[in-house]
């Protein structure tokens, strides 16, 4: 006889508890109050937790279900989209940051960046500068290249190809000329002006750290009036 918790034993005439296995009720039977909480009206064990019950369950799963912003929830493991991280360590805004562009978490969360560098495609690198159409070099400043003859490269005054060169060989390979420069001549003939040494002249002085033809690119005050690239602003990155 059935009493429903409880049996009723004819032989012995005496009710008893079901055996344990028998008594448990199915976690289906059991509302859950949805915590994980022992000291509540729910006991823990009422409903064991598992991945898919919309609960995150805390040190086991990373998250359960839900919309992970720029990233996914899998098997109740958080993973970001590639190129996007989850830096605060906080699931609830997703993973906030992209790691393509962003200075200090360049590549990887906590990366940081130089202070003359910014990030592109997951690297830290130099920041652009440009420089220009003033240019100081040896304690002279000039806006003037001269191209004339055969201190335009190959001696074939092709106006692009010199800018090329004048940015490549007095800034950097990584330096190009910016749209903008034209052909001038010098204000005045003591006014500073830079060349790609030899060719046409030896006059100047050597600028540290520059390469030009055989040697250091120059620049100098010397008396002469030429023809050359003026308002000449080179972009490094
Ligand atoms: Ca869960
Ligand atoms: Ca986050």
């Amino acid at each position: 006889m059935n009493l429903g918790r409880f049996w009723f034993d004819f032989r012995t005439r005496r009710t008893k508890v079901p055996h344990s296995r028998e008594f448990s009720p199915s976690a289906r039977e059991v509302p859950s109050n949805g915590n994980a909480v022992d000291t509540d009206a729910c006991l823990a064990t009422c409903v064991a937790a598992a991945c898919g019950d919309g609960v995150v369950q805390v040190g086991v799963e990373e998250c359960d279900g839900g919309m992970i912003a720029n990233g996914a929830c899998t098997d109740c493991k958080a993973a970001c989209a590639a190129g996007f991280g989850d830096c605060n360590a906080d699931l609830g805004d997703g993973c906030e940051i992209d790691t393509q562009t962003d200075k200090n978490n360049c590549g990887m969360c906590g990366k940081v960046c130089g202070p003359n560098e910014t990030c592109g495609a997951g690297a830290c690198k130099p920041a652009i500068t440009e420089y220009g159409p003033e240019h100081m070099f040896q304690g002279l400043k000039s806006n003037h290249y001269i191209t004339q003859g055969c201190c335009s490269v190959g001696c074939s005054g092709n106006a692009a190809t010199d800018a090329a060169y004048f940015c490549q060989r007095f800034y950097g390979a990584n330096c190009t000329p910016k749209p903008g420069y034209v052909i001038g001549q010098t204000p005045f003939p003591t006014y500073p002006k830079m060349h790609k040494r030899d060719g046409c002249t030896s006059n100047g002085l050597d600028i540290p750290n520059t390469m030009c033809d055989g040697g250091p690119c120059k620049i100098g005050d010397w008396s002469e009036n030429t023809s050359g690239l003026t308002n000449l602003v080179c972009v490094c990155q």
